[in-house]
């Protein structure tokens, strides 16, 4: 356990929360696919004297005085990420990926504008045109889909971009099991002169480890969050490449001037600095094998997953995603797999899949993936095991049935929590998990 003596002494209250939060994740097996466990090293740059600092501006051009120190975090941070990702130009003041995508639209577009991204119910993100969004909202906003078997469907987004003529077209997903083909995005851009953007946030640790292809020769712009499989802090980042310079040598201000003072206030200091550790551990050797395997143990996984009666979407995976899809048990399923792996110890989210015959309120997939897990050091052999734990917990939780009906549906829920909650095989399920935790500890000093 990590000991924080003066938070223990000075609020016992949060103190007992954070302990109790190392306990659930070092216990539990954490799979929802954008989450990870950071390194020491990067928590304790995060809770550094950093996060008293102001600083807004970039380096060397402050408004603040005081800032030496932080000019130097903030350039070794860019200096690593250029290194790390082969690009020109980089942000690293972004707060989170929400706002760095929003960044690129305020930098490049008028409201009203065309822009073009994956559909959230195909496996894209919110801030990638979806209706309820500012980015749905403010933009005229064109979604492509994927096929019946689950791969992007290029010749649609082809259609679109010729008929619609987008300025942005966003490529990246964040439920989407396979290797993106950045640079037949590129063609399409290109194509119809739009600004091409990829948003990395899920695959930037596998794009780093050099296991997932890169998507800068391709695209203008690259935005990525910091916390997935790059395995850092919360934040983001935002790239320019050397095909965005080229297309338009005044992205990098464009960029720099949306985030601040466009969008934000003062960066967040400390956060900056997290992330500098972080890319500093993506730059060592050990990182790419650790992304490695991570898809090693993805496609384990959906071996085991398959093996034990498990349908995949594209029925299979390519990186560190797995979208099971539980239709053949019924519709609307993901909420009673989501509840009963959480019974069990396993941590994972309720996903839409690829034309969801539920709403995406009760969707029918569960999504899950493998980059904590081989933080903490499992490998093929563990996937082989937790495929099959998984498979026992979907079968006991999809014996409930979920109607259609609002009220039929509260009191099925209702119903399906009791007995989820007290079932002997899930209960045997979660003695399991335990054993192998406590085979792969999380505060070990040596990770992958
Ligand atoms: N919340 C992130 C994810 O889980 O994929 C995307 O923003």
């Amino acid at each position: 356990m990590y000991k924080q003596r003066t938070l223990r002494s000075s609020d016992p209250e949060i103190y007992r929360l954070i302990q109790s939060e190392t306990k659930r994740q070092d216990n539990g097996l954490e799979m929802i696919p954008s989450e990870n466990h950071s390194s020491i090293a990067v928590r304790e740059a995060l809770g550094s004297v950093f996060t008293d600092k102001y600083s807004e501006g970039y380096p060397h051009k402050r408004y603040y005085g005081g800032n030496e120190f932080v000019d130097e975090v903030e350039t070794l941070t860019i200096e690593r990420a250029k290194k790390l990702f082969g690009v020109e130009h980089v942000n690293v003041q972004p707060y989170s990926g929400s706002p760095a995508n929003q960044a690129v639209y305020f930098a490049l577009l008028e409201a009203g504008d065309a822009v073009m991204g994956q559909n959230l119910t195909a496996g894209g993100h919110l801030t990638h045109g979806w209706k309820v969004n500012f980015s749905g909202r403010t933009y005229r906003s064109v979604q492509y889909n994927v096929k019946p078997d689950g791969y992007i469907d290029f010749a649609e987004v082809r259609k679109l971009a010729l008929e619609h003529r987008p300025k942005l077209i966003w490529c990246g997903a964040t439920a989407y099991p396979r290797e993106l083909d950045f640079g037949e995005f590129g063609k399409i851009a290109d194509e119809v002169g739009a600004y091409l953007a990829a948003d990395i946030s899920h695959i930037a640790g596998l794009v780093a480890g050099g296991v997932h292809k890169s998507p800068v020769p391709y695209v203008h712009i690259v935005t990525t969050t910091t916390h997935k499989t790059l395995r850092g802090s919360r934040g983001a980042m935002i790239m320019v490449t050397k095909k965005g310079l080229e297309k338009d040598l005044e992205l990098p201000s464009k960029i720099d001037k949306a985030v601040f003072p466009g969008l934000q206030g003062g960066p967040h200091d400390h956060q900056t600095a997290a992330i500098a550790v972080a890319l500093g551990e993506a730059l060592r050797p050990e990182f790419s094998k650790y992304a490695h395997q991570i898809v090693k143990n993805s496609r384990a996984l959906a071996s085991s997953l398959t093996e034990n009666g498990m349908k995949l979407v594209t029925g299979g995976s390519d990186n560190h995603l797995l979208l099971i899809d539980l239709t053949q048990f019924g519709k609307g399923k993901g909420l009673f797999g989501q509840l009963a792996l959480d019974t069990a110890g396993i941590t994972t989210n309720k996903n839409t899949i690829p034309f969801d015959p539920s709403s995406p309120f009760y969707p029918s997939g569960i999504r899950l993936g493998t980059p904590a897990l081989t933080t903490r050091g499992m490998k093929e052999k563990e996937m082989a095991q937790v495929g099959k734990m998984i498979a026992r917990a979907l079968k006991v939780a999809c014996i409930h049935e979920m109607p259609d009906d609002k009220e039929g549906r509260e009191a099925a829920i209702a119903k399906a929590k009791e007995a989820i909650g007290s079932n002997p095989e899930l209960k045997k399920i979660r003695k399991d998990v335990l054993a192998l935790c406590k085979k792969f500890p999380l505060h070990k000093n040596k990770r992958p």
